[in-house]
């Protein structure tokens, strides 16, 4: 069965995550059938997609599916891993993404949200960062994205504490862009996809980039870069990340001992 459903209607597409087995985790099974249907909805020149979960989920998505984490030596969230590519894709399509949520939202899965271009969710939306909670070294694209949105205090609490931020906080600190109750969800959203498909896609394509170049263009000097790269590889190498994931896996909460 596919975990990733797809239509077109006039202009306006809807990519849905269909694995509730598994939460919608973000497996790179998921993330490549996500990548063919924004690929697909790029060819039949949708003006506008929205980015949901099947009917009924309990949660948005799980995040990145954590037995497919690298075990230590290998950086979880490089460049090529399939969470990040999805991430540069979603940022890269010249229309812009609605991201739609009714239910909980974690780990990289909130780096997706963060990266569609608006987000409506009901008062069961929320979002929880999680990498402290497992071992793993955040990257600094990730954690650039958040400080843009939320700004640096807000960010930190959320990616310290690993703690769940409930829609009204959501909407508070720019999470959201629109809080609906539950029953008006898909009329609020597909009645904000229409009018976006109404206007002129040159101009937004124009306009979506350069929002991306202009966000993007604190430059990092590569002596900074390397530095944070050395942070993060010196955690991704430890026991510690090692341990989130095997406690994860079994089902047991980690026991982290700072090394
Ligand atoms: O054991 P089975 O086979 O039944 O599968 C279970 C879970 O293992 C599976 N599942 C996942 N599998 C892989 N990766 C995941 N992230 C994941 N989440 C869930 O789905 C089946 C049902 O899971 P339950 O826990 O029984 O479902 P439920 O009681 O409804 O709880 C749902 C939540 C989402 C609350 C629970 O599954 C959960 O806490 N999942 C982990 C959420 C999480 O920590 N995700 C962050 C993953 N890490 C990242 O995205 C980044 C690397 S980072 O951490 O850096 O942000």
């Amino acid at each position: 069965m596919p975990l990733i459903l797809s239509q077109l209607d006039g202009f306006v597409g809807t990519i849905t995550m269909n694995h509730p087995e598994h939460r919608n985790a973000l497996s790179d099974q998921m993330i490549s059938e996500m990548f063919d249907a924004f690929e697909d909805m790029r060819e039949r020149k949708a003006r506008v997609i929205v980015l949901r979960a099947h009917e009924g989920a309990k949660v948005w998505s799980a995040g990145h599916d954590v037995r497919e984490l690298p075990m230590p030596g290998r950086d979880p969230l490089g460049y090529d891993d399939p969470l990040v590519r999805i991430l540069r894709e979603i940022q890269h399509l010249p229309m812009p993404v609605i991201a739609m949520i009714d239910s909980s939202v974690w780990g990289g899965a909130c780096d997706v949200a963060l990266t569609c271009d608006i987000l409506i969710g009901t008062p069961k939306a929320q979002f929880t960062m999680t990498p402290a909670k497992i071992g793993v070294p955040y990257n600094p694209s990730g954690l650039l994205r958040f400080m843009n949105i939320l700004g640096i205090n807000t960010a930190k609490e959320m990616f310290f504490s690993a703690q769940p931020i409930p829609a009204e906080r959501a909407k508070q600190v720019g999470i959201l862009n629109h809080l609906v109750p539950s029953d008006e969800l898909e009329a609020f959203t597909s009645d904000m996809a229409e009018k976006i498909s109404r206007n002129s896609p040159l101009s937004i394509a124009a306009m979506k980039e350069s929002f991306r170049l202009l966000g993007n263009a604190s430059p990092l000097p590569p002596n900074m870069f390397e530095r944070i790269q050395g942070l993060r590889r010196k955690v991704y190498d430890s026991q510690d990340y090692k341990e989130g994931i095997q406690s994860f896996l079994e089902k047991r909460p980690p026991v982290f001992v700072g090394e």
